[in-house]
């Protein structure tokens, strides 16, 4: 048995002498190593953090105490010495250890996290509550510590935390975890010593964030004192696995299983890579910056933006291309669309991307800087749709039923990369705002070829048939042609298929045109259904006169957990055996059926009349 399997409790952690800790740290250290290979994970960001974790749990009492984990991405060590080790393999995977901090998981977890810059807000709450607690209460005794990295602690929500912070004076403990990186290397404009004093804060620093007994003594002294305190620890990102530390860019989120990170015993049989030198499809991301890129060479106005993300975003390339059009403004998905209004006003062509999940934090933003005057901003939502196993936090699904009811708002979504090629010259042209929804994605491997101005608001028809109108928004479209396949092969049915191209405005002479006579109508999207693009249609044909039974595909009401997306389609029945099936209850209980399985009463409930 290793040391790291005699740790149930953190609290066995303070019975340890510093040898057998620094022996401690290796086995994390090599247990996150050796999960990531098989899971994925953010790797060099958990690396970074193990002896933070270390001694932080040993000053304090968890879960007594409160130790909050920004972000919540650099918490593997916590998740290790929490009682979960033994699970730790199953790290993202569908009903394995979440990649986050999560309540249902652990009495240690304080938070579900995942977004950037919560953990001060979240710690100045809980500090608040336990300083309105009676004198005498044992729980004012209680310890809270945040740990925020230096990209995070610069989010506008982060400053808004330290500054009031500074006035209440809670007492706290803010492990400003610093190792020069977001995820991409980034120039740190304020997070020195004199902000902190200045605004109110005690500021000790900097220390060897991997020196543990230099750690624990500053944090007891921090502890100790009678307000709020800033301890700041300099960190390398990827500490302990050279290639990490070398490129902690690639390794900050490391990419998916099987990764042979070929360490620790070169002995050992190297994994199967099953990328190997087969060729993948593009991204959908790849497609949208290359056509960005191509557009941006003809227009100077062309300007892109990212909020931290030049790489996911794909916007690395047009920053290679284009230094002075390309700004990366840090963790500040607010600041991003205002100041893209602004340069919508001086007469620049804004190009903003940000994942969907992301993009929630900046949606006054968009209704009152973009919307609300009418600016031509193009904003290039990635990862629109599940996304896996970064789960709760991460799954794109909210942002369209928020966007739908935006005046001056155009969103669309292809159902191909060429499409979306179309789709950014469409964006690039048009006199308003423009949200485009695109997943993570591979393509359909179609050829390349120059986008071209699409009709706003025209869908098109893809395939005809008497019997259903299958209408979807987005990729989605490709799994309702097999559908419509199925339908024919299967059942002797034939289905229309319409890509709406636009969930605002819907094309609504098309969809009515189509659906006129149908005995049911389907629509599909992979995104939260209340609000969403079915539920237009809905309204659509409410308008139109047109009183068909239509059922709804998009995603079930509630967070969808971690796992792989495939998986999680499966689950969510919007895969194209999942979309087949749903139709066959809805037809089974439109004939009277009884619902013989929990499946036919869901899509009963599913079926609404137009
Ligand atoms: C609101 C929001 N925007 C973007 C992200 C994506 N993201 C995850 S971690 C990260 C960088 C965090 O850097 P830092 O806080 O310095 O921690 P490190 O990983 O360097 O330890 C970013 C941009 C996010 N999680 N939340």
């Amino acid at each position: 048995m290793t040391l790291l399997e005699t740790i149930h409790d953190p609290a066995q952690l303070r019975a340890l002498d510093y040898a057998g800790l620094e022996q401690l740290a290796a086995a994390l250290r090599e247990k996150m190593i050796r999960t990531v290979q098989h899971t994925g994970g953010h790797l060099a960001s958990s690396l970074g953090a193990v002896e933070i974790a270390l001694a932080l749990h040993r000053v304090m009492d968890s879960p007594r105490d409160r130790i909050v984990w920004d972000t919540g991405h650099q918490a593997y060590a916590h998740k290790l010495l929490t009682g979960r080790w033994d699970r730790f393999d199953t790290l993202r995977q569908t009903d394995g250890v979440g990649g986050f901090p999560r309540r249902t998981e652990s009495e240690h977890d304080v938070f579900d996290g995942g977004h950037a810059g919560t953990g001060v807000s979240i710690g100045v709450g809980l500090a608040a509550a336990r300083d309105l607690l009676r004198p005498g209460d044992p729980g004012r005794s209680q310890r809270i510590a945040v740990c925020v990295g230096d990209a995070a602690i610069q989010s506008g929500l982060t400053l808004e935390a330290l500054n009031h912070l500074g006035q209440t004076k809670h007492p706290m403990l803010i492990v400003l975890n610093d190792n020069e990186m977001s995820i991409s290397r980034f120039k740190r404009s304020w997070a020195k010593v004199g902000f902190f004093e200045d605004i109110g804060l005690t500021y000790i620093g900097v220390l060897d964030g991997h020196d543990l007994p230099e750690l624990e003594k500053a944090f007891e002294q921090a502890l100790h004192l009678r307000g709020p305190v800033v301890v700041h620890v300099k960190t390398i990102k990827g500490k302990g696995y050279a290639p990490a530390e070398a490129d902690s860019v690639s390794f900050h989120g490391a990419s998916l299983p099987p990764i042979d990170l070929g360490l620790i015993d070169p002995t050992e049989e190297p994994l199967p890579v099953t990328s190997g030198s087969s060729r993948k499809p593009k991204t959908y991301t790849q497609t949208f910056v290359e056509e960005l890129v191509r557009l941006a060479a003809q227009d100077e106005r062309i300007c892109a933006i990212t909020a931290g993300m030049p790489t996911g975003t794909g916007l690395s390339r047009f920053a290679e291309r284009f230094p002075r059009r390309f700004f990366d403004v840090g963790i500040a998905e607010e600041h991003s669309l205002t100041m893209a209004a602004g340069l919508a006003l001086a007469g620049r062509r804004p190009v903003v991307a940000l994942y969907s999940t992301f993009s929630q934090r900046a949606f006054d933003q968009l209704v009152h800087d973009v919307c609300q005057n009418d600016l031509p901003v193009f904003l290039a939502i990635d990862r629109a749709g599940l996304v896996g196993e970064d789960g709760t936090s991460h799954q794109g699904m909210f942002t369209l039923s928020a966007q739908r009811s935006l005046p001056n708002l155009a969103i669309g979504s292809p159902k191909d990369e060429q499409e979306l090629r179309d789709m950014v010259v469409t964006a690039l042209a048009h006199p308003g705002p423009m949200s485009i929804h695109y997943p993570r994605d591979a393509g359909e491997d179609l050829p390349d070829r120059e986008g071209k101005a699409l009709q706003v608001g025209r869908g098109e028809v893809l395939r005809t048939g008497e019997d259903l109108l299958l209408v979807g928004f987005g990729p989605i479209v490709q799994r309702l042609l097999v559908v419509a396949d199925g339908l024919s092969a299967e059942d002797g049915l034939e289905a229309t298929v319409v890509n709406a191209r636009w969930a605002k405005p819907i094309d609504e002479a098309l969809i009515g045109e189509q659906a006129a006579g149908k005995r049911l109508v389907v629509t599909a999207e992979e995104s939260a259904a209340m609000g969403g693009f079915g539920d237009g249609v809905l309204d659509a044909l409410n308008r139109a006169g047109l009183h068909l039974p239509l059922l709804k595909i998009a995603l079930a009401e509630g967070f969808v957990h971690h796992g792989a997306v495939n998986e999680l389609r499966a689950q969510q029945r919007i895969d194209a055996a999942g979309i087949l099936a749903q139709i066959h209850e809805a037809l089974g209980v439109m004939r009277g059926e009884h619902a013989t399985s929990s499946g036919a009463s869901r899509s009963r409930s599913k079926i609404s009349a137009a």
